[in-house]
């Protein structure tokens, strides 16, 4: 049975439509969002539908297939909720001031949770994009990744950039989306691996990834931190990293800003790549991403590593942890007729040290946010 039939059968009437927003992989681009920096994500296949239909009494009532459990009712303009359903609800209460109403909303989703692949951004933007919708309220799709970067803020307490909601509503099919975050602006990169003869694995490392316990917001306040002291608005804007990392004297903070200061200089060697046509030297940008987020910004965890030394090992062209780390997935680029033998490589790597079996995700570059029905 489909979230359409769903509907009916939980909310007792048909929904008015169902709305669907992606996961994302970051291509490249790490830590660099908050920073005012420079990313790259696409859109994954995977993703969240939202079947949606309005209410006239001011009631948001939101239910998901795969947390179970029961309806969670609020009020639209605010009201108190814990776990997956804040996300609704905090996008619902962001979008009240523009005029929204109450509905009925039932979630549906394919992405794994926890693996990094923004999920809970997934959720918003779809959310968003139905409570818009039905209540004819016009809001830019930038404008929209901004208020959903709202909600997360003010609803679950996570300072997340804007990479993962723009990545949801602004991505094209065959295109990586090189987002500019201080200014907003972003333009389509082509990138269709396989049309290069190359595969770009997507591994769920089931090491549980979340943000809201502290590593991520305390890795953006060194930034800030860092910022300061070196007397910039942010640390997009460090053009001498040598005369930077000589006049900080917290090691911590050097290494900080040096991954982010290299980070957004291997965003832009990438972006190059990928327009001269390219794509399978990226493979070394990937992994000196990796080891910059490894060494210097310290985010990454053991099964990341274990991914991109064995993927290397195995031949393929190379890797990286891909999201906000601590858990989550990992991208690995491989020539295509190294893909199997790359594969094998990351399953024995994990094997051997007692892990559960990493889970391959298909990574094709896929359409942003739309109206399924
Ligand atoms: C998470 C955040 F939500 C993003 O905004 C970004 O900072 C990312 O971590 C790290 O690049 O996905």
């Amino acid at each position: 049975m489909n979230v359409r039939e769903r509907f009916a059968e939980v909310f007792g009437r048909p929904p008015e439509g169902v709305w669907r927003a992606p996961g994302r992989i970051n291509l490249i681009g790490e830590h660099t969002d908050y920073n005012d920096g420079l990313v790259l994500p696409f859109a994954l296949p995977m993703g969240v539908s939202v079947a949606a239909a309005r209410r006239d009494d001011g009631v948001l009532e939101v239910r998901s297939l795969q947390a179970g459990g029961e309806t969670v009712r609020v009020p639209v303009a605010g009201g108190s909720v814990s776990g997956w359903a804040t996300y609704p609800v905090g996008m619902a209460w962001v979008l009240h001031e523009y005029g929204i109403g109450g509905a009925s909303l039932l979630v549906d989703s394919d992405l794994p949770q926890g693996a990094g692949l923004s999920s809970s951004a997934a959720l918003l933007c779809a959310t968003g994009l139905a409570l818009c919708d039905l209540y004819g309220v016009e809001v830019e799709r930038p404008e929209l990744a901004r208020l959903a970067q709202r909600a997360e803020w003010d609803f679950a307490g996570v300072p997340s950039g804007l990479m993962d909601p723009s990545a949801s509503l602004l991505a094209t099919a065959g295109h990586a989306l090189m987002l500019d975050c201080r200014s907003g602006l972003s333009s389509r990169v082509p990138f269709a691996p396989e049309e290069a003869g190359l595969t770009l694995l997507a591994i769920d490392t089931r090491a549980g990834h979340t943000l809201a316990d502290g590593g991520y917001a305390r890795r953006r306040a060194e930034c800030e931190r860092a910022a300061g002291l070196l007397g910039v608005a942010a640390l997009r804007d460090v053009k001498d990293l040598a005369g930077a990392l000589g006049s900080l004297r917290d090691p911590v903070l050097r290494r900080r800003v040096q991954h982010v200061v290299t980070e957004n200089h291997r965003v832009e060697a990438a972006v190059g790549l990928l327009r001269a046509g390219a794509a399978a030297e990226l493979g070394a940008l990937l992994t000196a991403s990796h080891l910059s987020l490894r060494d210097q910004f310290e985010v990454s965890w053991p099964q990341a590593d274990a991914v991109v030394d064995a993927a290397t090992r195995a031949g393929a062209r190379g890797g990286r942890m891909t999201g906000g780390g601590f858990g989550g997935s990992v991208i690995v680029l491989t020539a295509a007729d190294r893909a199997e033998r790359t594969r094998a490589a990351v399953e024995e790597a994990f094997a051997a040290r007692g892990w559960a079996a990493p889970a391959f995700l298909a990574a094709t570059p896929s359409q942003g946010a739309r109206r399924l029905a």
